[in-house]
């Protein structure tokens, strides 16, 4: 047991170490100069997203505490960390000099903060759950993880401390969904097709700022896919089901 614990953590520090060495040789290649103006304007909307999804997220949360009232506890504990998140974020523009254009990121979010919203009023818990823990963690935890390849130092470091926690909020409603798979799958689905064409229609959207930061958009889909089709797997759906799922996507 002692053995093997210590050569796992041996093989550990090898991998961080080559990790370290392939990203600073990456780095000092492909970094984008985060003073251009071009860069801080694209930044002022992205950043004002990301600020704005934290503060949704924390709302949502929230609001799902109403639907679960056993599980507030918990669902207070991971919207307290959306409020660490956003505050994180905010220091990453201010330290770039840049203000968040938060009056883009409200009509971002818009039309997805408004199906939730109905969903809330109706009591629909596994149309919520998908809208937050699914679709809106999934699309954070594929931005994050692009993002953090090509972020500046200081908010490399936080991104990847918030992209930790995003696993969490996502397994939350995985554990959820799973466990109630049996009454929740046709609301599940029917949530899935109207929702998720918002998240690649958010994609589309924010892909041109994106690219300004490095951020290159078939990566974007691809880590949103991956999140995404293993979290229903985990669930309980089978290949079959997730290929029919995944298919709303393309619209
Ligand atoms: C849930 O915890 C947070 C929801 C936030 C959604 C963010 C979507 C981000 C799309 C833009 C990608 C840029 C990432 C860069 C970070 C400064
Ligand atoms: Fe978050
Ligand atoms: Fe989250």
């Amino acid at each position: 047991m002692h053995n093997e614990l210590k050569i796992t953590a041996m093989q550990t520090l090898e991998s961080n170490k080559n990790n370290t060495k392939e990203s600073a040789d990456e780095n000092s290649l492909n970094l984008p100069d985060f003073t251009t103006d071009s860069y801080k304007d694209a930044y002022s909307r992205i950043n004002a997203i990301v600020i704005e999804g934290e503060q949704e997220a924390h709302d949502n949360y929230i609001s799902i505490a109403t639907l679960i009232p056993n599980e507030q506890e918990e669902l207070t504990k991971l919207a307290k960390m959306e409020l660490k998140h956003k505050r994180g974020f905010t220091a990453c523009g201010r330290n770039l000099g840049v203000e968040a254009d938060m009056v883009f990121a409200k009509k971002f979010f818009s039309k997805l903060h408004g199906n939730f919203q109905i969903a809330l009023e109706k009591g629909n818990l596994t149309t919520c759950l998908l809208i937050q823990a699914i679709l809106i963690e999934a699309f954070a935890i594929s931005a994050y993880h692009v993002y953090i390849r090509v972020a500046d130092p200081f908010a490399k470091k936080i991104t990847q401390g918030v992209v930790k926690d995003e696993y969490l909020h996502l397994n939350y409603g995985q554990e959820w969904l799973k466990e109630n798979l049996s009454t929740c799958k046709e609301e599940l689905m029917e949530a899935n097709k109207v929702n998720l064409p918002l998240i690649k229609k958010m994609l589309d959207e924010v892909a041109e700022d994106a690219s300004v930061l490095a951020m290159d958009k078939e990566e974007l889909m691809e880590e949103f896919m991956i999140a995404y089709q293993d979290t229903l797997l985990e669930i309980g759906l089978d290949n079959r089901e997730i290929a029919r799922m995944a298919m709303a996507a393309i619209v």
